[in-house]
């Protein structure tokens, strides 16, 4: 008996095998449940369509989440498939390569801090109303991934800080929008993973090694833990459980000093 047994989870962000949203879907799937796959371009098809058949998944569907069209579609094609859904991961985010380098306030634009907001926050109010009709009377669950750079300011990561406090409040209003149909809102807060995201970022090496010598784990956390807990949010057994942003991260945010 797994803990996703006959759930149906619709997985977007995976775009390599170290992906967050890859080490969810490898949990969802051990767990019992049935996957769909998003992928944002024709780049990335070939590549998703192959992750999803070695979760059993023949279900690929393009969504850019800037394209409200896509967004649409994704839903319309998925009730093909399935009468329902129950879990939505959401585990995407963008901003302007520029703008996560040097000094925030310099380098913030008008137009990098909205794209920024629009892909990794708003993408998430979208994908979630789009998400409603096709978890009616399920007991569903939404799941997003945020950063500590959200609530503290961090070196680098500058604008996305602010759209990660944008994406956590919406975990709280989506929660309080979707609750009294049953359906859970939660945010899973990681600590730095290498992925495609946070290649080429610089400084990337150094909050990796910071987390690795001061967190009270001493050392970083990986995709399948982080998969663990969202399966575990996303389960009837975090029944209870909405709003909420669990910090999986090795316990790197509760230190004053180490
Ligand atoms: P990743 O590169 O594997 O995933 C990012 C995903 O975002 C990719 O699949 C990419 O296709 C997608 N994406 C970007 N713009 C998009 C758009 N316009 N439309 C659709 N999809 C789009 O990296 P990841 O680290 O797994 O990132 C997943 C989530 O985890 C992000 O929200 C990220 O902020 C968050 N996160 C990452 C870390 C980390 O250190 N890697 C830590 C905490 C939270
Ligand atoms: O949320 C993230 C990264 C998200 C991200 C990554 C990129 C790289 C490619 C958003 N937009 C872009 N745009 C690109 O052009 N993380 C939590 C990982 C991360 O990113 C950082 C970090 C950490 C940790 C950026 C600066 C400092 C630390």
């Amino acid at each position: 008996m797994g803990l996703l047994d006959n759930k149906r989870a619709l997985i977007v962000g995976v775009a390599s095998n170290r992906s967050i949203a890859w080490g969810i879907a490898q949990a969802m799937h051990r767990e019992g449940a049935q996957l769909a796959f998003t992928y944002q371009n024709e780049k990335l098809q070939a590549r998703v369509e192959k992750f999803a058949s070695e979760l059993e998944s023949e279900i690929a569907l393009p969504c850019d989440a800037s394209d409200d069209t896509q967004i649409k579609s994704v839903f319309d094609n998925l009730s093909k498939s399935w009468d329902g859904l129950d879990i939505l991961v959401h585990s995407i985010a963008f901003a302007p390569r520029e703008l996560l380098d040097g000094e925030y306030l310099k380098n913030v634009t008008r137009e990098g801090f909205r794209t920024a907001h629009e892909i990794s926050s708003y993408s998430f109010s979208a994908l979630g109303e789009a998400s409603r009709e096709l978890m009616q009377g399920r007991n569903g669950a939404m799941l997003t991934l945020s950063y500590l750079g959200a609530v503290r300011s961090m070196p680098n990561y500058n604008v996305m800080g602010l759209a990660k406090a944008s994406l956590e409040a919406n975990v709280r209003y989506m929660a309080s929008s979707l609750g009294p149909e049953g359906i859970r809102v939660n945010g899973i807060s990681a600590g730095p993973i290498r992925t495609l995201a946070a290649s080429g970022i610089s400084g990337m090496r150094d909050f990796l090694a910071h987390v690795e010598q001061t967190s009270p784990l001493r050392r970083n956390v990986t995709i399948e833990e982080v998969g663990n807990v969202g399966a575990f949010l996303c389960s009837d057994h975090a029944s209870a459980v909405t709003g909420e942003i669990t910090y999986v991260d090795c316990g790197f945010n509760t230190i004053g000093m180490s």
